[in-house]
């Protein structure tokens, strides 16, 4: 095996966001740039024996340019000495698949070829990220590493051999690597087999009971074709969209009600489905709709908190949950009630890790259509459907009461987040700045009527490695529980993206029904006035509402 030393540059902006390298397809597509972050990521984390014996996991959503990229990582894994790349046929792996092969095979880690949510296609975006051995998006310091070497970099490892074939399931060698094509189904599957109860599953399918499944023509397909329809007996015709395309169908693969309306309409229908749900691009989030009920993500992990007895895995109970800072406070209520510690940790899945591995949290989750458990170290869309399907196998209730029953105990916290999207840069960050400053004079103050009792800078202590993440959202908090969260999102690709978080809370059962715009209003009114935004953006509404 010939080792190729290829000379090189460092490239500008290769700093990792809130998950992995996200960029334009073109910037990706140019000369080095896949090659130096992935040298960079391997020059970061080489042990000091450096990698002999040890298994990469490579695998991406199938969206344009992943072919590519696949081909080139493994040609630098052998030439950076792996042992064993382990790869799903035809690139793919799910992210959550991802982490169940790295965690099922003992690998080293795995790069995931993916951006997500975000578009497709030869315009669209694409993205890298490493996973450490728990099958974990890698921790700051780690990305902070990564990013420090792609400043510094000379060269990288690689081979000058042909592309090898990665549809057929099989292994090939690649000089002295083993390359194993495997079928990306198939340890998530046997994974869900031991979470759930397949027979209770089959038992609700065969009983009539109708779900809708929109994969967005993103990975989820072979898993949800896999899992609902093959084994669980749904009926042909339950996944929709379930071929994974290069461009997503030229659509959006983000499951939100903006993104999969034809979903929503559906289940907002006449005769519409038992449970409506979909994933995105790379198949870690999840949408859940109930008939004629949208459950918006924050409630959804507050409910699989309540409920999650309902499946074997989670019978004996759970450890604790948690949640990202501008998630709403539904969970922690369950928390409190079932007597066990709640979270709240920076947004990205990647704090979620250390408190996973320490067996501190069982569920956790995010409002960014994210759920997951301590079963792989990714949230997870398809693992997320299947606990629905658990509860309502086992309560026998539509969504609708399950809601209903859960905010009466509970009481309901009203909740939407407001997206500014492709905001000039300057814009967004002088209004976060202007923001800031002000947050110490707050606290005492009164806003149309309310009183502000907490205003910040999101700091967060990991309580395993005691590391601190500072500037992670700005929050304020009113007397009455109500609370304004803004942050600038840390995944999009076109100048800024402003999120605004709004959260009340109502304990009064007789004004759990109204539509969340409408029982928010003032507040959002509020949150546009307090930070200014159409002087800073020029935007009078935002892009997208969830
Ligand atoms: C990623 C992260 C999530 C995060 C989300 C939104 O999700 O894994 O933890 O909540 O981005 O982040 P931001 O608000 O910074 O855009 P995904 O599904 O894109 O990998």
């Amino acid at each position: 095996m010939i080792v190729t030393r290829v000379p090189t540059t460092p490239i500008a902006g290769m700093k990792p966001g809130t998950s992995g390298l996200r960029k334009k397809v073109a910037e990706f597509a140019r000369p080095h740039y896949v090659e130096n972050f992935v040298q960079s990521v391997f020059d970061a984390v080489r042990p000091p024996a450096g990698f002999a014996g040890l298994a990469l996991v490579v695998g991406g959503d199938g969206r344009f340019h992943n072919r590519e990229a696949i081909q080139t990582v493994i040609r630098m894994a052998a030439a950076n000495g792996f042992a064993r790349v382990i790869v799903g046929a035809g690139g793919i792996l799910s992210t959550p698949a991802a982490s169940c092969v790295i965690r099922a095979h003992q690998a080293f880690g795995g790069l995931i070829l993916s951006a997500s949510h975000n578009p497709g296609g030869p315009d669209g975006d694409f993205g890298i990220k490493f996973n450490a051995a728990n099958g974990g998006p890698a921790p700051e310091r780690i990305t902070d590493a990564i990013y420090a070497r792609t400043l510094a970099i000379t060269e990288y490892l690689t081979l000058d051999t042909p592309d090898l074939d990665l549809d057929t399931p099989g292994t090939r060698s690649l000089g002295t690597l083993a390359v194993e094509v495997v079928d990306p189904v198939a340890d998530y599957l046997a994974l869900m087999q031991r979470l759930f109860d397949f027979d209770a599953l089959r038992a609700l399918f065969a009983s009539g009971f109708r779900l809708r499944f929109d994969a967005m023509h993103a990975v989820t397909g072979p898993y949800a074709h896999a899992i609902f329809e093959r084994e669980l007996g749904a009926p042909a015709g339950t996944v929709i969209s379930g071929t994974p395309l290069p461009d997503f169908g030229g659509h959006h693969p983000d499951p939100n009600l903006v993104h999969a309306k034809a979903l929503y309409d559906e289940m907002m229908g006449a005769d519409a489905p038992d449970l409506g749900a979909a994933s995105d691009g790379d198949g870690d989030r999840n949408l859940i709709i109930g008939r004629g009920i949208f459950v918006s993500p924050s409630d959804s992990l507050a409910m699989l908190a309540a409920n999650a007895r309902c499946a074997p895995a989670y019978a004996q109970g759970l450890a604790g949950v948690a949640r990202s800072m501008p998630t709403s406070a539904a969970v922690d209520r369950v928390a409190q009630t079932l007597g066990i510690p709640c979270y709240e940790t920076p947004t990205g899945w990647k704090f979620f890790g250390n408190l996973l591995d320490a067996g501190r949290i069982t569920l956790c989750g995010e409002e960014s259509a994210g759920t997951g458990s301590d079963h792989v170290r990714e949230k997870d869309g398809v693992w997320a459907v299947l606990l629905w399907l658990s509860i309502l196998a086992a309560r026998r209730q539509s969504v609708r009461e399950i809601a209903a029953e859960h905010w009466a105990t509970y009481g309901r916290h009203y909740y939407t987040r407001h997206d500014y999207e492709a905001v000039e840069t300057e814009a967004a960050q002088g209004l976060m700045e202007h923001l800031l400053e002000r947050l110490p004079r707050m606290p005492g103050e009164s806003i149309a009527g309310r009183r502000i009792v907490l205003a910040d800078d999101f700091e967060y202590s990991d309580p395993v490695d005691a590391s601190v993440s500072r500037h992670q959202g700005l929050r304020i908090g009113f007397a009455d529980g109500s609370r304004i969260v803004y942050r600038l999102s840390g995944t999009g690709t076109s100048g800024a993206t402003l999120r605004v978080y709004i959260e009340q809370f109502e304990p009064d059962p007789a004004r759990h029904g109204l539509d969340p715009q409408a029982a928010l209003a003032p507040l959002i009114t509020l949150a546009r006035d307090i930070a200014g935004i159409p002087a800073w953006t020029g935007r009078e509404a935002p892009d997208v509402i969830t």
